[in-house]
């Protein structure tokens, strides 16, 4: 049986990275096999492409440029590492995947949607997410977790606090385009309460689904 396929989404600092592994812990105590991975990168190709877009060497050559290396990561990370995982039952936990091309790209880049959608077709094809959370926080909030590790600002985490802003909008207005796939979550809470709301989402989504019903 195929693996299930869960995306976390969101602004900078929301928490994407505490809970996938916090999730990947729950579901192997469960006895479920599980890759977590993450976008930029996930693959020897994408990391190394990871690298030139966070260092914003990219960035002169425009959105539609950013976008297509964006894309070429995703191929290679699809096919090496989410992909095969699938296929051999293994669910896939990832940090950021299409919806950030389409907000970061798209939304606040202004790439055309078609080409969005182009190149989202030929890098994912049907490997869709099965579920996508979108972590939601104040942009002050996520500005405070990113300050807080000390490093130093990438190419994103620079832009101005009105970038953030519409970025969370944008986020939102997704989750209401998609409800079946994405959920919302106030990520503003402890990791605890995030994990918790998350945990719930998955048992009724897709755990309870998988469980063979016992005949009465
Ligand atoms: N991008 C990516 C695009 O533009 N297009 C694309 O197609 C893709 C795939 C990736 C950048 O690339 C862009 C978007 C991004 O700008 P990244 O370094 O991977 O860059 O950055 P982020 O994905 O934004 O990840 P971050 O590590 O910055 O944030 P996370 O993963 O959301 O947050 P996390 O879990 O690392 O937590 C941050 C800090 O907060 C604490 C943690 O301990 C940590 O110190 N924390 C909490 N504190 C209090 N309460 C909670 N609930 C907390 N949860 C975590």
């Amino acid at each position: 049986m195929r693996g299930r396929f869960i995306t976390f989404e969101g602004g900078e600092g929301s928490g994407k990275s505490t809970q996938v592994a916090l999730l990947a812990e729950r579901l192997r105590m469960r006895g479920i096999e599980v890759v977590t991975t993450r976008e930029p990168g996930g693959s020897p190709g994408a990391e190394a492409m990871r690298l030139l877009l966070l260092s914003g060497v990219v960035k002169p050559l425009g959105p539609t440029a950013e976008t297509m290396i964006f894309a070429a990561a995703r191929d290679d990370h699809v096919q090496t590492t989410i992909l095969p995982a699938l296929t051999g039952g293994e669910w896939v936990l990832c940090d950021r995947f299409i919806d950030s091309t389409r907000i970061y790209q798209g939304v606040l880049g202004n790439v055309d949607r078609r080409i969005i959608r182009a190149l989202e077709r030929a890098t994912v094809g049907d490997v869709m997410p099965d579920l996508t959370f979108i972590m939601d926080v104040p942009v002050e909030v996520g500005f405070e977790r990113v300050a807080g590790r000390g490093q130093v600002k990438d190419r994103f985490e620079s832009e101005e606090t009105d970038f953030h802003v519409q970025l969370r909008e944008a986020f939102l207005d997704l989750a209401r385009d998609e409800p079946e796939r994405c959920i919302v979550v106030d990520a503003s809470q402890t990791p605890e309460r995030v994990a918790s709301r998350i945990w719930l989402a998955v048992v009724d989504r897709l755990i309870k689904q998988r469980t063979p019903r016992v005949a009465s």
